[in-house]
């Protein structure tokens, strides 16, 4: 381990992503650290909704980040990027993006161990991503709870060790400043300004020096070195044990915790020079990824953005090199090169390694995409997180046809920058339908849609896909005569149906022999068959059904293909309501990830929902959750995360794929087809 603070190299451009969960104060901090490094004169406040962050009218209207910002700024002469990213679990794609690009997370939670579950993903992902991080309990002016419980709380959803780096200064209630656990140096907070350096308090030595321990142990873990000064008793040099916190950092050994309160600028410089002395540069975490720091340019898309007037904005992190305007990297030119503060551009002409940058009009590009010189797109070893399965759906309808080009135009350049989002036409009903991550993430596109596109839709809960079949065999004669002055229709079947098992679909048969109806009319039989089934008596596609010609009469002048449709339509339609016709409802297979303590309420959940429990077991690589299997039906499936998540702290979700299609009867069946025969009357 060295033995000093091994800085970065000046002028490196390192970068920090706010993330954590929703509400904890991280576009608050994210203002205070811009504020802090130069970007900005003066700080907004969300409640004013004046901030860098939030800069959307959807973000501004809900008092909370919809997408992530980005600032740059110097501290102490050292350049950075910080990114704010939305806390709700329904845009969490947007944050982890920013966190693989990023060299260290700062993870902003609230002084509550109640609300400590609610970082648990985003410490999961930063820790199965190996990605450094440091957690700033926030909101410190208001915190009510022993910091010890809080961090206790925390530790349950990290793998690595939490180590406290300082203890609060107490006044009564209030906490009126910290000690730092290895400077061993008091501080006073001062709102809007850098805390003042004051005398240790009594009242805190025991618990300083209790905690400094704690610290050092954590330490020793990972150095026998120190481990044996510790055994010995000898107080180890501050260098060294700053030098042993910036390695365990950055080879993501361990979290340092500090205490702030961004708001009130408390902490936020203490942030910083934690950041400036112990986060590694670009470089280093190219190598955390497996990539060496030197070879051809590269750089790694991380946002897309539609903007008004600017066309396409590619937002990357230039991992390798330096990228010039005009540049051509995988084969598509690069149209101005911006530094960005919040909503601001700002042109410049070239970016190094290091920079976060937007590239203007790369249009085939996409988040994710590794850019190189090369033609061609590089196998480039850097991992980016899955996009999550949509599980919440909306059709989505416009009041005038001339707007559903537009729609669907607007929504593929939505579904561009958000790609948790997923558009489809449904083919059968022909609906627009728009998969997101939940409620609040679709009426933000809708929102989306208004503001930026000048869209108005209304939605509707998408149609479920219902089909029907048969229960009986029936044997049909039909019979289609037509008379009208010179050529007439004619057209005689016999017909038998029957019900084939699940999965079959439609079979047709003929057994006609000796001519009863000549070959050449049996096919327009089968296309006659077909047309029906598709809306049977109960309004729906038949399915698992065999049709068979038994016999027939046909006319040597009248017949015709037309006229053995017909009598095929015609067929079918008399027969399918006596052979007792039985609606058919999509089941998918779930599996739901939900934490121990909520368990017993998804089992709740489906039985309220008709599920069937298929079985239920720890959640592997997760501790502390469970994993439910069930079939629920595709009509119970359409707001269950909602359920879900109201009973779960916001963090129960699932997977879902289609299972089998299973009868459904009863009451339930009578008002699907009611609700159809309405619908198409
Ligand atoms: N008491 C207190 N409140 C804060 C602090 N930081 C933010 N808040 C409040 O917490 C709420 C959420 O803040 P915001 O920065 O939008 O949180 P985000 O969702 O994590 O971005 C707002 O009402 C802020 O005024 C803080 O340091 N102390
Ligand atoms: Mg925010």
């Amino acid at each position: 381990m060295p033995s000093d603070t091994a800085g970065t190299e000046r002028g490196t451009i390192r970068c920090a992503a706010i993330v954590g969960p929703y509400q904890a104060g991280k576009t608050s901090l994210f203002e205070a650290m811009l504020a802090a490094s130069g970007a900005i004169p003066r700080k907004g406040t969300v409640k004013e909704g004046n901030t860098v962050g939030d800069g959307s009218p959807e973000a501004r209207e809900r008092g909370a980040s919809t997408e992530s910002s980005i600032g740059h700024g110097r501290f102490l002469d050292e350049p950075w990027t910080f990114i704010d990213t939305p806390g709700g679990i329904e845009f969490a794609l947007e944050a982890r993006h920013a966190c693989l690009i990023a060299d260290v997370a700062v993870v902003v939670v609230e002084p509550e161990a109640a609300k400590a579950a609610a970082a648990g993903p985003m410490l999961k992902f930063l820790d199965d991503h190996g990605v450094p991080h440091v957690v700033l309990i926030n909101k410190m002016d208001q915190a009510g709870e022993r910091v010890r419980d809080v961090l206790a709380a925390l530790q349950g959803y990290s793998t690595r060790p939490l180590a406290l780096r300082q203890v609060p200064i107490r006044d009564g209630e209030t906490i009126t400043g910290y000690v730092d656990l290895v400077s061993e140096r008091a501080y006073r907070y001062r709102a809007g300004e850098p805390s003042a350096l004051i005398e240790l308090p009594s009242t805190v030595v025991d618990r300083e020096a209790e905690a400094r321990n704690e610290l050092l142990e954590t330490l020793a873990d990972f150095d026998d070195d120190l481990m044996e000064k510790i055994l010995e008793e000898i107080d180890p040099d501050k260098k060294e044990v700053y030098a042993h916190l910036t390695e365990t950092l950055r080879a993501d050994l361990l979290v340092p915790v500090l205490l702030g309160a961004g708001e009130q600028d408390h902490g936020v410089q203490r942030l910083l020079k934690l950041l400036r002395h112990e986060t590694a540069d670009h470089a280093a975490t190219l190598a955390r990824r497996g990539l060496t720091p030197e070879g051809e340019t590269l750089a790694q898309v991380f946002k897309t953005q539609h903007a008004a007037h600017m066309g396409k904005l590619s937002y990357a992190r230039i991992w390798r090199g330096t990228v010039k305007d005009g540049d051509v990297l995988n084969g598509e030119k690069v149209s101005g090169i911006y530094h960005v503060l919040g909503a601001k551009l700002d042109k410049i002409g070239a970016a190094a390694a290091g920079d976060v940058v937007a590239f203007g009009r790369m249009d085939p590009i996409q988040t994710g995409d590794v850019l190189t010189p090369a033609d061609g797109r590089v196998e480039s070893g850097l991992d980016w997180p899955a996009t999550p399965q949509p599980v919440y759906a909306m059709s989505l309808h416009v009041l005038e046809r001339k707007d559903e080009v537009k729609l669907s135009g607007a929504l593929t350049k939505l579904a561009e920058e958000d790609l948790s989002l997923r558009l489809k036409h449904d083919a059968e009903s022909g609906e627009l339908i728009l998969w997101g991550q939940g409620d609040t993430h679709l009426r933000v596109v809708i929102d989306r849609l208004k503001n930026r596109f000048k869209l108005d839709v209304t939605t509707e809960r998408p149609a479920v896909a219902y089909r029907e079949t048969i229960r009986r065999s029936v044997d049909q004669h039909a019979r289609h005569k037509k008379q009208s002055g010179g050529h007439g229709q004619y057209a005689d079947i016999k017909v038998s149906v029957e019900p084939l098992p699940r999965g079959r679909g439609f079979e047709f048969a003929s057994t006609i022999v000796g001519g009863a109806v000549p070959k050449q009319y049996i096919p327009a039989v089968e296309e006659g068959c077909r047309d029906y089934l598709k809306r049977g008596p109960l309004g729906f596609p038949v399915m698992d059904i065999k049709a068979t010609l038994t016999d027939g009469q046909y006319h040597a002048v009248d017949s015709s293909d037309m006229a053995f449709k017909v009598a095929a339509r015609l067929a079918l339609s008399e027969a399918l309501p006596k052979a007792d016709p039985v609606l058919l409802e999509p089941i998918h297979e779930v599996t739901i990830a939900v934490p121990t303590e909520s368990t017993s309420k998804v089992h709740a959940i489906l039985s309220s929902r008709r599920g069937q429990i298929l079985g239920f077991d720890a959640k592997e690589g997760w501790s502390g959750w469970d994993s439910v299997t069930a079939y629920l039906p595709e009509a119970e499936l359409h707001d269950l995360i909602l359920d879900l998540r109201a009973q779960s702290q916001g963090l129960a979700f699932y997977e879902w794929r289609f299972d089998h299609l299973a009868e459904l009867t009863g009451r339930l069946a009578d008002q699907v087809v009611e609700r159809r025969v309405a619908a198409v009357a």
